[in-house]
């Protein structure tokens, strides 16, 4: 089953929005297979967002992401990389629907209090950067008939 990262940002966690967070993800069937509370060196944020080395906002994200401890997550479904990433909202949470947890909760892009990989290629690169394979766990649950056919 398709695997993406998520994280609930230092805003985020700040906020105390960890739990309505995850309830989100929860409530819309994915399935938590890893899941921790850490804090981002500068060496994992520049791995995490070497994309964005070049741009003008980089300094400033990489303070951000790694001022506060983040809590670190592994969801899985079919698709899950694309269920995450509508449940999330667009990046900038001025552009964020009502429903979406960055339209409900933020206001600048900067501080858009989560993160979702944008890719199947980009969630495996990112769930290898922050987890150990035996901090995921695969199981069964006896409600995934009533989820997916
Ligand atoms: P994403 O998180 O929706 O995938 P990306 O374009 O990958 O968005 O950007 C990574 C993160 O960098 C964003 O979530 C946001 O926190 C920050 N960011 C992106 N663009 C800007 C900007 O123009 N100003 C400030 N921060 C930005
Ligand atoms: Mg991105």
């Amino acid at each position: 089953m398709e695997q993406t990262l998520v994280l609930v940002k230092p805003d985020g966690v700040q906020r105390g929005l960890v739990g309505e967070i995850i309830a989100r993800l929860e409530r819309r069937g994915l399935k938590l297979a890893g899941l921790k509370l850490m804090q981002v060196d500068e060496a994992l944020a520049r791995q995490h967002y070497a994309e964005h080395v070049e741009r003008s906002f980089f300094p400033g994200l990489l303070q951000f992401i790694t001022a506060s401890p983040v809590v670190a997550m592994v969801w899985e479904a079919n698709n899950a990389v694309a269920l995450v990433r509508q449940t999330l909202g667009e990046t900038n949470p001025a552009n964020s629907p009502a429903g979406t947890i960055r339209g409900d909760f933020g206001i600048d892009i900067g501080r858009n209090l989560t993160h979702g990989s944008d890719s199947p290629e980009s969630a495996e690169r990112e769930v290898n950067l922050f987890f150990r394979p035996e901090e995921i766990i695969s199981y069964d649950r006896s409600l995934d008939a009533w989820i997916t056919e």
